[in-house]
This record gives C-alpha cells, structure tokens and sequence, in this order.
C-alpha cells in the first residue's frame, strides 16, 4: 500500500552548525573538551570588580601672587586615579578667603572623602611640608585673587587657637622621603588662605563630627617655573607628584602616627 508522504515537513531541530551542512548523528562523549566560545558563562555570584568607593579629596590652589601656575594643582593632575584603594578626586579651589572654604567642604559633602588632603605653594621653600597645624587667624601680606586682605582677623569666632592635622603627619613625611622627595614636617602653614583652608577644613570637620581625616601639604616651586630665576628651590613637578602619591599611601594605611623626630629649633 502506498503511504502518503506527509504534507508537511517535519520540524527540524535548531542546529548548532551552518545551514546546509549535513546534520551530524554523533554525540559529544560526555567528557569531551568543549571550546571555551561554546560554553555558557555561569551566573557571576560573586560581585563585579567595584570602583574603589572610599574617596580621597585632594586640593590644589589656582595661580596667585602674579604667578602664571601653581604647582599645587599642577601636581593634583598627575597624580593617579586610584590610590592605596582610594578613587582620587582632585579640585581646583580659588585663592581667595571664604571661598576657598565654601569649595572644599562643598566637595567634602558631596563625595564624602575619608581622607581630605590639600595642597599649597609656599614660595622659597626647598622641602615639601606636611602641615602639622592650623591656626585661627588670617594676616594677609599680599590681597587674595578677589582683592581681599584681612589682618589679624579669626577665622572661626567661635573656634579654638588651633587645629592639628588628623592625618599620621610624621608617616607622610617618611613615605615622602623614601620616594626620594626632600620632605618636613612643617609647625606652620603661614597665615595667608592655605592657613585659612586648612583651618577651615578642620574645623568643619570637627564641627559637623564628620570623621574624615584631613591635613594640608606645602609644595616648593616647580623646577619648571623656576628655570630663569636664580637662588629659587624648586622640585621638579612629576618628582613632588611621586612623593605626594606616597604620602597618601602612608595617610590611608597608618590608622596611627609613627613616633619619628620631626621637631624643629627655630
Ligand atoms: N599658597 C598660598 C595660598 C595659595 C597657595 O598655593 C599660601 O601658602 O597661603
């Protein structure tokens, strides 16, 4: 008897080859190699590689004085993004009194660094000095860049003499040098706005009981400022970005200071 042929085709199974290449009856031994391309990626439990979210603020000055940079900012934009696992964020903060205050702890509430560290020029200086205090006062040789120039004014009304640095000082200044940068401890950080800065981030800090750690570095000339002027210590700009890239390293892993001589007699 003769039998119909069917009408219609029989379904054919989705076929991992080309179309039209003849269909393969063998079956993969259960312990075949299987390409890697073939395999089917397991659902990732473990979660992605994350940005590193603790944040390091680190600040440097726009130009003042008549100088066409500032070494400090210049060294911000060298350094790299992340460090010791913290995302860097750097910010240009306007050499002016008041305002220099109101950017930074601006940027403090709005990405929560744990560690603040700001940056200055201090012209003449041959060594770059971690800043070991703040004091409550602004004496202005020179006007701001908005033309200010208090004397003798407090900073704070309400605030105490002084504030000292909440970063481990003395372990940034080894860190520094052991990166082959000539570095201090400095006992003042002038009375002009990096003073006025450092003052005011601390005590916004202390203030709003935020627990970030925070502290100001002095940085010399860079050699690329200095080269047609005589008697002038500077460093060069990529040596000072090194060394500060290491302090932060030294401010994120030393819970505590180290007990090192760094005092000075005069
Ligand atoms: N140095 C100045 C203010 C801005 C800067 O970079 C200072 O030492 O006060």
């Amino acid at each position: 008897m003769l039998r119909r042929r069917r009408r219609t085709p029989k379904p054919i199974p989705p076929q991992p080859s080309a179309p039209g290449a003849p269909r393969s009856r063998r079956r993969a031994r259960p312990d075949a190699p299987v390409p890697p391309e073939l395999l089917l990626r397991p659902e990732r439990k473990a979660t992605p590689p994350r940005a590193a979210d603790e944040v390091v603020l680190v600040t440097g000055f726009e130009p003042f004085g008549g100088e066409a940079m500032n070494p400090s900012w210049e060294v911000c934009g060298r350094l790299p993004r992340t460090i010791a696992g913290l995302r860097v964020e750097i910010l240009r903060v306007p050499c002016v009194f008041r305002r220099s205050i109101e950017v930074v702890t601006a940027a403090i509430e709005a990405s929560r660094p744990t560690r603040v560290i700001c940056l200055g020029l201090a012209p003449g200086r041959t060594h770059v000095g971690v800043e070991r205090v703040a004091i409550n006062v602004d004496d202005a040789r020179i006007a701001d860049n908005a033309g200010g120039r208090p004397i003798d004014e407090p900073i704070a009304g309400d605030g105490p003499p002084a504030y000292f640095a909440t970063l481990p000082v003395k372990a940034m200044v080894a860190a520094i040098r052991a990166a082959g940068v000539p570095a201090e401890v400095s006992n003042s950080a002038g009375t002009y706005v990096c003073n006025h800065l450092m003052y005011g981030v601390l005590h916004f800090l202390a203030t709003r009981g935020i627990r970030a750690r925070a502290g100001f570095i002095h940085v010399p000339y860079a050699a690329e400022q200095a080269l047609d002027r005589r008697d002038t210590p500077s460093i060069p700009l990529a040596t000072m970005a090194a060394g500060i890239e290491a302090a932060i390293v030294a401010a994120q892993r030393n819970a505590r200071d180290v007990k090192l001589a760094g005092g000075a007699l005069d």
